[in-house]
């Protein structure tokens, strides 16, 4: 269960964030009242959101959940593999220090926390054009130190591991049909999403409640054969973003 959810207010200049989507630049009214959304979800599901304030010189920064990765006893300060996004910490690191000792990820190492899927105890750690070699050998290192196992996956499509696999509980995953073969999965439930409905993947598991972006009906109706509670959120200026449900906030 978690208590704690660190979100950030993205800035008016939220859409000269990096993105890859051909979706259509977003709107601020739009997106203020989606992560207003997904805040009240959170808070919600019993937990104490924190809200910091929009970081002006790091249009990317509301997507907290890529400068750090919070486990049950440490905090990790990742380096991002975007250079634009480097020093997004800087604000995150004091909050994170009320919480959890602090360690970092040094060059020329660099992580992501999209990249990184923690599944219980054990942490899938993808390689992609974000997170490299260096940076994944450092954090399974620290996540050793912790008590925690871990393992690399390749991650071949789409930005960041989790925009194509997460955990929804349950010993399950719901991921992308060309993940599915990877042997890292076979101790899991998989649930396979439609070619059409990839961007479903980053759904999210909070307190035995799953969000999922909204738009994306064959996903709901398949999460809903779970008997799990659903909320479905609109999302549609953080895809334009390549960003989603997962990005938004660090849950601990
Ligand atoms: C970026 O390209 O870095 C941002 N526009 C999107 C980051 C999304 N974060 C995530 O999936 N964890």
């Amino acid at each position: 269960m978690y208590t704690y959810a660190i979100t950030r207010l993205p800035g008016e200049n939220f859409a000269d964030g990096i993105t890859t989507s051909t979706l259509g630049r977003p709107a601020y009214p739009h997106i203020l009242l989606q992560h207003q959304a997904y805040r009240q979800a959170l808070q919600n599901l019993g937990l104490e959101v924190i809200l910091l304030p929009d970081e002006p010189g790091y249009p990317d920064a509301y997507f907290v959940e890529d400068p750090a990765i919070v486990t049950p006893t440490v905090a990790i300060i990742t380096r991002p593999g975007a250079s634009s996004r480097r020093g997004e910490e800087l604000t995150l690191e004091p909050v994170l220090k009320k919480y959890r000792p602090v360690v970092h990820i040094e060059p020329p190492g660099t992580v992501e926390g999209g990249d990184i899927l923690m599944v219980e105890n054990h942490f899938f750690i993808g390689i992609s054009d974000r997170t490299n070699q260096q940076g994944a050998a450092q954090l399974a290192d620290f996540l050793a130190k912790a008590g925690h196992t871990s393992e690399y996956i390749p991650v071949a499509k789409g930005l960041h591991l989790k925009s194509s696999v997460n955990y929804i509980g349950h010993s399950t995953l719901l991921l992308t049909q060309s993940l599915a073969d990877h042997p890292a999965w076979k101790r899991y439930n998989k649930m396979l999403l439609d070619p059409e409905e990839e961007y479903a993947a980053n759904t999210l598991w909070v307190n035995d409640t799953l969000l999922t972006p909204r738009g994306f009906p064959k996903t709901l109706s398949k999460l809903t054969s779970l008997g799990m509670k659903i909320l479905e959120l609109d999302v549609s200026e953080v895809q334009k973003m390549d960003g989603g449900l997962t990005c938004m906030s660090l849950r601990f």
